[in-house]
């Protein structure tokens, strides 16, 4: 007994304390759609905790993704693309973007460095200097492996525009400079504790996770209109027994016609998004997954403003 006692006194005494130069701290991503802020975010996390697709528009809420390791904790809020809104879920997403960034000890602004700078990145480069206060800017210039010569024509333009504290150009699908570029991150952020545990990843349930997987399906299946018309509801989350969970959600389109194009011919699309989404989310829970799909319409949910609340979009004074 009283070995064991001993045992655990000095076993105590050798559990990891925070290092007094540990770095902790919240980096809001913003940008235009589709410049790549989730990849960025999820290839650091190295899980998908933010849904991905070529579509713009594609995050509609701020999802924490948390990074830790030895050194430090990056608590990433990543953001719906700014862009200029046509209906008031346009508007709710970029003012939730704005508000974020007035939360952030560093901001990272990631753009497309492919491309030319459009007037949605003006738009993001005046949010950044609108709603911060004086706290570093991290400029990413992504997409560097879509450039053959790994260099952009259009970094003078980037640099001006968003005037950062430093930039990178990087590759958030092949890699290139992302290790650098997070180090960069970690160096500006305040010393301190980290404010999760060190296993927490993200502040999202796995309700909404599982809706997300089905809407990135879906956005990957659909084209046009119908992509932005849709949303998604986890009805029923239940472990059947030891192996199997069983997953009942509802897509929620705006007009029939675009009800009949997610259903399709002989129900043949649905079946389609519903295996895909499956795959991932057995990879996400790590168990067999019965997922059953429902298609309903939901007029107008985009324009008001408690079909949004309902929806568990965080309209502004809620
Ligand atoms: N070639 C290339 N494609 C990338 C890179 N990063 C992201 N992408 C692609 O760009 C598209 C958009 O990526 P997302 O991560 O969804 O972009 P986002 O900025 O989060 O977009 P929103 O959520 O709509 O604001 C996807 O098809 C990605 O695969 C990159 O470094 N290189
Ligand atoms: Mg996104």
């Amino acid at each position: 007994m009283d070995d064991e006692g001993a045992l655990s006194a000095s076993s105590e005494l050798m559990l990891p304390t925070t290092p007094l130069d540990f770095r902790s701290g919240f980096v809001a991503v913003v940008g235009r759609p589709n410049v790549g802020k989730s990849t960025l975010m999820n290839a650091w996390l190295g899980q998908k905790v933010a849904i991905v697709s070529s579509k713009p528009q594609t995050t509609r809420n701020r999802l924490l993704g948390i990074y830790t390791d030895s050194t430090a904790q990056v608590i990433f809020m990543d953001t719906p693309g700014i862009h200029q809104p046509r209906h008031l879920l346009g508007k709710v997403m970029v003012d939730t973007a704005m508000r974020t960034l007035k939360d952030a000890d560093v901001v990272l602004c990631v753009v497309d460095a492919s491309e030319a700078p459009t007037p949605e990145d003006i738009l993001v480069a005046e949010a950044i200097h609108r709603n911060t206060r004086g706290q570093p800017v991290v400029l990413a210039l992504n997409k560097i492996d879509l450039l053959p010569t790994g260099e952009s024509p259009y970094t003078p333009a980037y640099l001006e525009m968003v005037a950062p504290t430093v930039w990178l150009t990087v590759s958030a699908t092949r890699g290139d400079y992302r290790d650098e570029l997070l180090k960069q991150i970690i160096a500006l952020l305040p010393i301190g504790p980290a404010y999760y545990p060190p296993d927490q990843i993200t502040d999202q349930t796995e309700r909404f996770l599982v809706a997300e997987l089905i809407r990135e399906a879906a956005l990957h299946h659909l084209h046009q209109e119908v992509p932005h018309a849709l949303a998604v509801v986890t009805d029923e989350f239940t472990e059947r027994d030891e192996r199997t969970t069983y997953i009942s959600a509802t897509l929620y389109v705006e007009r029939d016609s675009q009800k009949r194009i997610v259903i399709g011919q002989d129900g043949r699309m649905l079946k389609a998004i519903g295996q895909s989404a499956r795959q991932e989310i057995e990879q996400l829970l790590g168990r067999h997954v019965y997922l059953d799909l429902w298609v309903k319409v939901w007029p107008k949910w985009r324009k008001k403003e408690t079909d949004l609340r309902r929806l568990g979009y965080r309209v502004k004074g809620a």
